[in-house]
């Protein structure tokens, strides 16, 4: 089993955190979700925005001290991919900067990494999501169901936008998708044998609008959980 985490030889602090997300166009959630980010990080953790906004994120974002890396839209996971891999802590926290996920659970997930997991990913379904849309809800455990038969693993929320990951893994993995990069980063870890943990999270409405069209989105997802179980026991079986 890799297992980089479990070797790990000191316990990391909110100093050792980067929360990082990719932002288009979210100037009415941006300054709370970065205000959040600051009070239960106590202003010690290293934010990182990519950006692709054509409103004013990017100056709030800056004003309230978060690295600001300007990029041309390209869709969620070429965000995200760009995030975690400029991020400088050794615990990288993403999110949305929708104002949907709990910034306040930061510590927890920081405290479970500390544990010895690889990945500590917010699910959002265990507590019913009900801020979630019937359809995206749906979809959700669709995904679900689908990635864990093909695993032979229970996974429970493929598709959630908070997570924390150890720094290695981030960096021993290569990632490919886009619109389905969260499924592919919970996935591979699963696949090749990281301390992985699901942990409850609440769901919260979005402020702004959604960047996602539901049945585009969901298709190209859908796509990118066949693909990377498909790679993934490809690889278990034939190395
Ligand atoms: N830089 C950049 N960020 C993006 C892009 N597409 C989406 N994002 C950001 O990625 C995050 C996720 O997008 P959302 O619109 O929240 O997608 P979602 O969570 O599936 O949809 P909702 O349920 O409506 O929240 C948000 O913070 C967006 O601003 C993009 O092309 N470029
Ligand atoms: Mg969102």
């Amino acid at each position: 089993m890799t297992d980089t985490n479990a070797s790990q030889s000191r316990e990391y602090t909110l100093e050792d955190v980067s929360v990082v997300m990719g932002t288009y166009n979210e100037e009415e959630a941006v300054g709370t979700v970065l205000d959040d980010i600051d009070r239960y990080t106590e202003g010690r953790a290293e934010v990182v925005c990519v950006d692709g906004s054509s409103d004013r994120t990017p100056e709030i974002a800056r004003d309230r001290g978060a690295r600001v890396v300007q990029q041309r839209p390209q869709g969620y996971g070429v965000a995200v991919r760009e995030a975690i891999l400029t991020a400088e802590g050794d615990v990288i926290v993403t999110t949305d900067c929708d104002d949907t996920y709990p910034m306040d659970r930061i510590p927890d997930f920081l405290d479970l990494i500390n544990r010895g997991y690889d990945v500590v990913s917010g699910d959002r379904l265990y507590h019913g999501a009900d801020a979630m849309p019937a359809f995206n809800r749906l979809g959700n455990q669709g995904f679900a169901a689908v990635a864990s038969l093909l695993l032979g693993t229970r996974v429970h929320d493929t598709t959630t936008g908070m997570r924390a990951y150890h720094r290695p893994l981030v960096r021993e993995i290569e990632w490919t998708q886009n619109t389905g990069l969260s499924a592919e980063l919970l996935l591979r870890p699963v696949a090749r044998g990281y301390d992985v943990r699901e942990e409850p999270i609440d769901y919260a409405d979005r402020l702004g609008e959604t960047k996602l069209d539901p049945l585009q989105g969901g298709a190209e997802i859908l796509g990118s959980i066949l693909k990377v179980c498909a790679e993934e026991r490809y690889r278990q079986f034939f190395g």
